[in-house]
């Protein structure tokens, strides 16, 4: 085994109740067809399936009216956030692949509370096309994948059913949004309001993504934090990930996108992960499930040669 040889555990999560669309439901298996698990050993991890979290009422067809999806979406949070907690409780690293982007409100609420009991500062790494900051009162769409990072992030707007366990666990001000190109009007107020840091595509294409990824890693390093990385497929340009039920154009290359992950590797400090809205229906022959499996072994070590791994704060001049 490698020196920094992780215990993961993989946790699916099939369910596409937060979407504007169906298909993300498939993402988990597509992954692991893709040979997810088979990858991350490769690289010297001990990986454990855990299999997958669904909600009780599991049927498809038709699709059904928004109440009955969210209530969908909050049977799986509840599970989420509990397996996040206790794999990190164990020391093992989490991580989640979907299914749509409401899962992360499960997923990082567990990762919040285990945390906020070993007294670790949370900063989230949102890798995304999109801001994912609406609420039910800004959201044009109704869509709750479009709303998790607003609710984790403390606003109101979300009515009973999500008090107390998701709302307000994570301190906008320790958030990176990177890759952003699809931000609503009413969002962009808020995102700005609470302070969120907002990579979007003209700070990439202007500063590349080293100096960028240096600065939002340097700042978790800095406290010793715990970062949760929540990669949803469309943050990566649609012509090479197809596999989207949102698709932006003038998206990360693929080059980006790895260089993104490969920096994340090498600051150690990722303890836990999502994958999310691959869409297998939508995809072409497997290509995006190959990418996010790609990317998920450079977020894992996985190297082009072999390089001396050299800590941010190591390279930093003054
Ligand atoms: N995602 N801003 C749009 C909405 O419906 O609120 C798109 C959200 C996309 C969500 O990609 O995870
Ligand atoms: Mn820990
Ligand atoms: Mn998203
Ligand atoms: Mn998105």
């Amino acid at each position: 085994n490698q020196p920094d040889a992780q215990a993961i555990d993989l946790f699916g999560i099939p369910s596409d109740a937060g979407a504007s669309c169906r298909g993300s439901g498939m993402g988990p298996e597509a992954l692991r067809v893709a040979g997810l698990v088979e990858t991350l050993a490769t690289l010297g991890h001990v990986v454990t399936d855990r299999g997958d979290i669904t909600g009780s009422d599991r049927a498809r067809t038709p699709w059904r009216l928004s109440d009955e999806r969210n209530a969908e979406v909050l049977d799986i949070a509840r599970q989420s956030s509990a397996e996040a907690l206790a794999s990190l409780d164990a020391g093992r690293l989490p991580a989640f692949v979907g299914g749509d982007h409401s899962l992360s409100m499960g997923t990082i609420s567990g990762v919040a509370r285990h945390c906020a009991s070993v007294g670790k500062p949370l900063f989230v790494l949102w890798v995304d096309a999109h801001g994912d900051f609406n609420t039910p009162a800004t959201s044009e769409t109704g869509n709750i994948h479009g709303m998790p990072l607003a609710l984790l992030c403390g606003e109101p707007d979300f009515g009973p059913d999500y008090e107390g366990e998701w709302r307000g666990l994570v301190d906008p001000r320790h958030v990176t949004i990177f890759g952003a190109r699809s931000i609503d009007r009413p969002e962009r107020q808020l995102l700005e309001r609470r302070g969120v840091d907002v990579i979007d595509m003209r700070r990439i294409d202007e500063m590349g993504v080293v100096a960028l990824m240096r600065e939002v890693l340097a700042r978790v390093e800095a406290v010793g934090g715990h970062l949760h990385v929540s990669l949803d497929v469309d943050a990566i340009d649609p012509a090479i990930a197809p596999g989207a039920g949102t698709p932006v154009a003038g998206g990360l290359t693929f080059r980006e996108a790895h260089l993104v992950m490969e920096m994340i590797h090498d600051s150690g400090a990722m303890g836990s992960l999502d994958v999310v809205e691959l869409n297998p229906y939508l995809d072409h022959a497997g290509m995006s499930a190959r990418l996010l499996v790609d990317l998920t072994a450079s977020l894992f070590g996985r190297q082009i040669m072999p390089r001396q791994v050299v800590r941010i704060s190591e390279t930093a001049t003054s």
